[in-house]
């Protein structure tokens, strides 16, 4: 028989539903008549899935045969997203599984709600990853990417008395039919235990590493198909297992628990996310986690992937692991620990071979979301990579005292291990000085990482350093969460924008075409009234058809000023009630906010508390006449962002500046034509130089003045002093109104921005609120509104993650 794939259904309805009915009846076991939502879903994503297949298998022939160099990007977070609408758009059946679905007696749109998103990300990081494997199948650039099988994702949000409460991500209790086991290909990790250092034949020194304990990665595939090219790339996900199930003898012995003891613990590996976002809590799990994933990807890679026997000089050749932040940075010791202790490489030829086979990006400035783990803790648990680490670390300061001579602060400054308060593995200098290149994620934050974050590293090496400005699909983005927009750019300027984004360039002459404005208004509304209709199913939310919809949805931090926006919401609720402004002059706004706090993060949890107290506080307040709502949808996830984004009117990027690394919401509301009202940080930069100044709401410090602010010292007593406004916005929600009559429930919130107000949001309050006035004059022109939001789609196609890979293609992977 032929040794290729086997044809997929045939691309009919009929062939269709075929498909779907054996596997409603072969593989899921059941008569149509009596299966449930469930195994519909079930089956109706295999049946979708047999179509992607072939070009699977032909992928990874195709790659096997070639010697192209792969991307192994290496990602602890994969934020996926619903995979059934993605799979029918790469696919092109969405109308065909439609109309089978109607055949059947089934509603396509009820079996989609059946699916839940697979949330293996906190936020940015793993959304990008996501937008990341998504282009290069685009592409057709070869890509691994590899990372853990959380069995709990990112957990489920729920409001409880107005505060967040965390409901476990059972994300896989329903069945997973996009993924593939397989535990044939299992790989044993080992953990703890000692060193030995023995001499061989030859005098040399060779050390081994004699573990106490194991696990196994049993590793889940995933396709990533391309957008209609054919390509299918692969996401590898490790699951870890117990190398023994359990003690029989313990059993026997009755201890049942004791029998599975060693069980549990192994499988706790790839248990749970961890929920933190920029505060790494040094947690022993969290380093088993990533050195689990680290370490079975490398070894996969090297031994199943490669061809037999070949020759790991050339290793650079065929592979460049990214690593997406610190993460999974300890490959960089274990890549040198198999080739210098199992290979038998001296430890100069390993060391260039690794350099080269690894590139770092870093994604924050926040100087506590820099992981460092403890000396003593590596050690225990890793303790040749310990070793190894120091050897690296030695070998570099003698570089830096070769290159500074005398400079013996500079090289404690530089040291991979910080001395006090306890010693601690710097793993942003790791990954600096064990990867070839290093990244930013956009312009102004890889000027402040060589400037403020690495200054001494990229003194020293100043061509390591490059910036890629981070991207996002169009295909789920727009393509697939904005049909109507995606149908009238294609009736303008035809379909190839979809996987080529600066042709939206060619819908500028459209702004100022009356009937295009019209269509494009039309589009808005209906998708404010798609959100609308989802928010009632989903939330019990009820609101208002007409009113300009102001979108704040991302991760809960301080610095991203969530709170800054609830001073905004309560200061226009005071123009009202104080009888300042009338509702009826007021520009009507529903406020919609999406957000999780990581679950022991105190400030954030309580800002969530206001903004829902606010927010009913607002609600229910008649005298206002509905001038202003308030929408915080609990569970703020991919899913619900693919409603959102294509809605909104407004995008609130107002972080500090110099606090957000990039942002890749900001990009999305671009895209879909939403205006932005943002500070100079992040990418907002970029979007609002290509947009232009009209089309964009600027205010805030920028960074350089925020940082002489800091250095003046601080006191947000005088904004309050000084300006009236601010004095009653900060009063009113100190007051209690909003808090059932207890001033003390605002209290922690608002003595901390009195006080403390560590990310500036009162030095910003007064231009922030004026930069707003400007947002009600510009909307209320209608007409010029929707021209700007048409600049807006037609001026961003620079922010498609393709551009990102090309740019990581040109500058790291194979520059
Ligand atoms: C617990 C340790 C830890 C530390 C940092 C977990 C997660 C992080 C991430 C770096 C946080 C993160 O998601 N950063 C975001 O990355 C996005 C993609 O580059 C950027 O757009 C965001 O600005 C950045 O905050």
């Amino acid at each position: 028989v032929a040794q290729g794939p086997v044809n997929p259904p045939a691309h009919t309805v009929d062939g269709f539903v075929e498909a779907f009915l054996r596997e409603l009846n072969f593989g899921q076991g059941v008569l149509l008549s009596r299966s449930t939502v469930n195994d519909q879903y079930l089956a109706l994503a295999r049946t979708v899935q047999q179509y992607l297949v072939a070009g699977w298998l032909e992928t990874g022939a195709r790659r096997r045969q070639g010697d192209r160099k792969i991307i192994g990007y290496l990602s602890a977070e994969y934020l996926l997203g619903r995979q059934l609408d993605n799979a029918l758009m790469a696919t092109t059946l969405g109308e065909i599984a439609e109309e089978a679905m109607t055949q059947c007696g089934l509603d396509l749109a009820r079996l989609r709600a059946q699916e839940i998103e697979p949330g293996l990300g906190n936020g940015g990081l793993g959304r990008l990853a996501a937008c990341f494997v998504d282009s290069l199948a685009t592409l057709d650039v070869p890509c691994i990417g590899y990372g853990i099988r959380y069995e709990y994702g990112i957990f489920r949000q729920t409001f409880v008395d107005d505060r967040q409460a965390e409901v476990p991500d059972s994300w896989l209790s329903l069945g997973s039919p996009w993924e593939f086991p397989h535990p044939e290909r299992q790989v044993r990790v080992a953990f703890g235990g000692r060193t030995e250092t023995t001499t061989d034949e030859q005098g040399r020194e060779r050390t081994t590493w004699v573990p106490a304990w194991d696990v196994l990665g049993i590793p889940y595939h995933y396709m990533v198909p391309g957008y209609r090219n054919g390509s299918v790339n692969t996401l590898r996900l490790w699951s870890a297992k117990a190398t023994q199930a359990f003690d029989l003898q313990i059993f026997n012995s009755g201890d049942y628990a004791e029998a599975v003891r060693s069980q549990t613990f192994a499988e706790n590996i790839s248990k749970v996310l961890y929920p933190e976002d920029s505060t790494p809590q040094g947690k022993e799990l969290r380093l088993q986690q990533q050195y689990f994933f680290v370490a079975c990807s490398l070894h996969d890679f090297i031994e199943n992937t490669l061809p037999r026997d070949f020759d790991l000089r050339r290793l650079p050749e065929r592979i460049i692991f990214q690593l997406n932040d610190t993460h999974p940075v300890i490959g960089i010791p274990e890549l040198m620990r198999i080739l210098v202790d199992l290979k038998g490489f001296e430890w100069d030829e390993a060391w260039d071979i690794t350099r080269e086979c690894f590139a770092y990006t870093c994604h924050t400035l926040l100087p506590e979301a820099l992981e460092v783990w403890p000396v003593e803790l590596l050690g225990r648990l890793l303790p040749r990579h310990l070793e190894i680490i120091y050897r690296i670390n030695d070998n570099f300061l003698d570089e830096v005292r070769e290159a500074y001579p005398g400079d013996a602060d500079r090289v404690s400054r530089m040291s991979i291990i910080a001395e006090g308060p306890q010693r601690a593995v710097r793993m942003a200098y790791l990954a600096t000085i064990g990867g070839s290149r290093v990244n930013g994620v956009a312009e102004l934050q890889s000027q402040l990482l060589r400037e403020k974050v690495l200054p001494d590293f990229s003194e020293l090496w100043p061509d390591k350093f490059t910036n890629i400005t981070n991207g996002v699909t169009p295909r789920r983005f727009l393509h697939q969460a904005n049909p109507l927009l995606s149908t009238l750019i294609t009736e303008a300027i035809g379909p190839s924008w979809v996987t080529d984004l600066e042709q939206l360039r060619g819908l500028e002459p459209y702004a100022d075409d009356a009937g295009f404005r019209e269509q494009f208004q039309a589009v808005k509304q209906a998708n404010k009234e798609r959100l609308y209709r989802e928010l009632r199913a989903r939330d019990g939310l009820e609101l208002p058809r007409h009113a300009m919809l102001d979108v704040m949805v991302k991760r809960l931090h301080e610095y991203k000023r969530q709170t800054l926006k609830l001073l905004h919401i309560v200061s226009l609720y005071d123009d009202l009630i104080s009888g300042d402004v009338s509702p009826a002059d007021m520009v009507s706004r529903t406020f919609v906010f999406g957000a999780k706090a990581a679950p022991g993060y105190y400030m954030a949890k309580e800002i969530i508390y206001l903004i829902n107290s606010v927010g009913r506080t607002i609600n229910e307040d008649k005298r206002i006449e509905g001038a202003l709502s308030v929408a915080f949808p609990a569970n703020y996830n991919v899913t619900l962002a693919e409603k959102v984004v294509p809605a909104a009117d407004l995008s609130e990027q107002i972080s500090l500046a110099g606090k957000e690394a990039s942002g890749t919401g900001n990009m999305k509301f671009a895209l879909n034509g939403a205006l932005t009202i943002g500070t100079d940080d992040g990418a907002n930069v970029e979007i609002r130089a290509l947009v232009g100044d009209d089309n964009f709401f600027l205010f805030g410090l920028t960074e350089p003045e925020a940082e002489q602010l800091r250095a003046d010292g601080y006191d947000p007593k005088t904004f309050y002093r000084s300006d009236e406004k601010l004095r009653r916005t900060l009063d009113l929600l100190g007051s209690g109104i909003f808090t059932g009559g207890d001033a003390s429930a605002s209290a922690p919130l608002v003595q901390n921005l009195l006080h403390d107000d560590p990310f500036m949001a009162l030095a910003d309050f007064r231009s922030y609120l004026d930069a707003q006035t400007r947002v009600d004059e510009a909307y209320r022109d209608s007409d010029a509104w929707t021209r700007s939001a048409i600049l807006n789609v037609a001026r961003t196609g620079f922010f498609s993650s393709d551009r990102s890979m090309r740019d990581y293609l040109d500058r790291v992977w194979l520059a």
